[in-house]
């Protein structure tokens, strides 16, 4: 059957988590904003978004970045993110990925570029060292001290936050984050997940443990993204959560970094400064460092009988 499609993309990662960068062969998504341009990408081109990271070309926890022409013309790049199940507001780890892929390819020098994602403009830092940092969208914690009861595992008491996605922070928990325990950590923030959802938060898809850094930072995560599979860096908008939750909570000041440890040990560095105080409101800065790890082209034969991705 002839090769009907080819996609252009490369792929690295940020704290061990994949960010495959589409940079040719993503579909017409009109002139408008780039939320305009999520929805049309979310209403006809579901299939698109499941054949780049879905397997059998992809996997779980590859996290797509389709590269758009952005509205604003400040912008140096628009941005889409997707998973294996939907799309994602933002996503940091994904941005750091981006500007280092961009920086790859020439495109992007050392200093201070914005890009434009569907829930705002970030502005991200690239340092002469390779490092990135995300002055990421306003965040907030919406609700704190949220209980649920979760069977089998009781009542569980988390805080409501908004980094660019929407969390349910957890810092009470008993489970130690290992990765000889990611099953049953995948499982605990499964259900809670479930529970918080049917308990007033509809909106929230990630959830997040916290426990003792075990490599030196301030706080260790255990990070549930929403297609099941669990984040492999410390989750960019997740640590921007949690610096929202920190901030409200008079744990951390302003401008005084925070280490936050994924699961694996890998680390972005945190901080915040007020935006509106009244409101609970920071502007947080997440960085990190992506590494480059594959530039190829994606094949689509619409004779094949999983062209369009294994879905599940
Ligand atoms: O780094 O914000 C992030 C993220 C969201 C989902 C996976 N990574």
């Amino acid at each position: 059957m002839p090769i009907t499609k080819r996609i252009q993309i490369i792929d690295s990662h940020t704290g061990g988590e994949p960010t495959r960068v589409v940079i040719s062969g993503g579909p017409e998504l009109g002139g408008g904003t780039v939320a305009d341009k999520l929805k049309i990408f979310r209403e006809q081109h579901d299939q698109f978004r499941s054949a780049v990271v879905n397997e059998p070309r992809g996997s779980d926890v590859v996290v797509g970045a389709l590269l758009v022409e952005p509205s604003d013309k400040s912008c140096a790049a628009g941005v889409i993110f997707f998973n294996n199940v939907g799309c994602l507001a933002m996503c940091g780890h994904g941005t750091i990925g981006l500007v280092a892929t961009l920086a790859h390819l020439g495109k992007l020098k050392p200093g201070e570029h914005k890009i434009e994602t569907p829930v705002g403009i970030v502005t991200a830092t690239l340092h002469a060292n390779g490092e990135v940092s995300v002055a990421n969208v306003p965040s907030y914690r919406k609700a704190k001290a949220v209980t649920v009861d979760i069977p089998g595992a009781g009542k569980i008491t988390g805080d409501v936050a908004w980094g660019g996605n929407w969390f349910f922070l957890v810092s009470e928990h008993g489970r130690e984050l290992q990765l000889a325990n990611v099953e049953a950590l995948t499982d605990l923030t499964w259900r809670i997940r479930q529970a918080v959802n049917s308990q007033g938060f509809p909106e929230v898809d990630h959830v997040e443990l916290f426990g003792p850094a075990q490599a030196g930072g301030d706080s260790r995560n255990f990070v549930l993204c929403p297609g099941k599979a669990y984040d492999r860096s410390p989750c960019g908008t997740g640590t921007s959560a949690k610096l929202a939750c920190l901030a409200a909570d008079g744990k951390l000041a302003e401008g005084t970094p925070w280490v936050q440890e994924s699961i694996l040990g890998s680390k972005f560095t945190g901080t915040f400064r007020w935006l509106d105080r009244a409101r609970g409101e920071v502007q947080p800065v997440i960085t990190g460092t992506a590494h480059i790890n594959a530039e190829a082209t994606l094949l689509l034969d619409e004779g094949d009988p999983f062209c369009w991705g294994i879905r599940t």
